[in-house]
């Protein structure tokens, strides 16, 4: 589903000069830049000056490792735009990706999302938060180099607010500077202004978390017109029933470009081991001073964070969530 059929500058839709000096002088003037949209099972949107339209991907992109693929957001070259199915000669190397193992057996790499600046973790003020999960959408966003925003829905529901945004605030004490933490009622667009300050032209936003927290909502006030569908969470458990299906990007009136996917269900840690680095930064830099190189911070002699603790200077709590990470669950 799509938007906005009209025309859009390049830049409106995320162009750089980081994209364009892959180009050579040739490739410039005899190739199409456009932008994945949308991606479906049976092919692709492709968004380019003139409009959006769908292609098929030629069977050569199969043979590529799935990360080599075309998704979301990449930006794509083509020439012969003229024929149904256009060449796809190139696809541009990508700013930021975020990625993860799926959960199935195969553990495949799965694609959520190419050239995204800003990461919304979705979550709801009601039984669907859960702190631990948050602090993992955080890593995952550091590990990809994406910025992360904390966007708590149904404050309207809601009525001891305070705890959620207490717990989602806690999350960043880190070293890494803070992460914005917004609370909203997704169905009002007044209320989803407050996330304007992150929708700037050309700057790509991601929608990520479970299903039911109000990802494709939030997309609607956003556009100002029902574009996605959304669906009423269950009663009895308050879970989502996974409404999205296809992961689509929609240029905003305002300017921005926003990214709906499906709901995630679980986040693996490795997806954002580099990330937890980020978010304990002073836990990684203290255990730089422990005397083994593997210390576990347990029981070793010369243990740089076990002192921290005993003197005060690290939170036991804060150590607790690490150590919990570090464990994965
Ligand atoms: N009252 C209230 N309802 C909300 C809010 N946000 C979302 N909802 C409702 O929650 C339900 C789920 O919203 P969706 O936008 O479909 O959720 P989603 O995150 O897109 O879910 P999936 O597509 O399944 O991943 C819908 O009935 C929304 O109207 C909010 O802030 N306040
Ligand atoms: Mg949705
Ligand atoms: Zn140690």
């Amino acid at each position: 589903m799509q938007t906005n059929l009209g025309k859009a500058t390049l830049l409106e839709l995320g162009w750089l000069e980081y994209f364009s000096s892959q180009l050579s002088e040739e490739e410039q003037q005899s190739l199409v830049p456009m932008r994945v949209v949308g991606a479906q099972r049976t092919g692709l949107s492709i968004r380019g000056v003139d409009g959006t339209r769908k292609i098929s991907l030629a069977g050569r992109w199969f043979q590529e490792a799935i990360e080599d693929r075309p998704t979301i957001g990449d930006w794509l070259m083509l020439r012969d735009l003229e024929l149904p199915d256009p060449v796809v000669v190139r696809r541009l190397q990508r700013k930021s990706v975020l990625s993860r193992r799926s959960p199935g057996a195969a553990h495949e790499m799965q694609l959520l999302g190419a050239n995204v600046d800003v990461l919304f973790i979705v979550t709801s003020c009601n039984q669907e938060f859960n702190a631990r999960r948050l602090e993992r959408y955080v890593a995952f966003a550091f590990a990809a180099g994406v910025q992360p925003v904390l966007v708590l829905t149904k404050v309207d529901l809601c009525n001891q607010l305070s705890d959620y945004v207490e717990q989602a605030q806690a999350l960043q004490d880190g070293a890494v500077g803070k992460v914005p933490v917004i609370t909203v009622n997704a169905t009002d667009l007044s209320s989803a202004e407050a996330l304007s300050p992150w929708c700037n032209e050309g700057v790509t936003v991601a929608l990520m978390g479970s299903s039911g927290v109000g990802k494709s909502t939030l997309l609607n006030s956003l556009l100002g017109t029902l574009v996605q569908a959304t669906g009423a969470i269950r009663e009895e458990d308050g879970k989502g029933r996974h409404t999205t299906t296809d992961r689509s990007l929609h240029l905003l009136p305002r300017g921005g470009l926003v990214l709906d996917s499906p709901g995630i269900r679980e986040l693996q840690i490795s997806d954002a081991e580099q990330g937890v680095q980020d978010l304990f930064d002073d836990i990684t830099e203290l255990s730089l001073r422990c005397r083994f190189n593997d210390c576990q911070h347990r029981q070793e002699p010369k243990c740089a964070v076990q002192q921290a603790l005993q003197e005060g200077r690290l939170d036991p709590l804060r150590f607790a969530s690490y150590c919990k990470l570090q464990a994965g669950d």
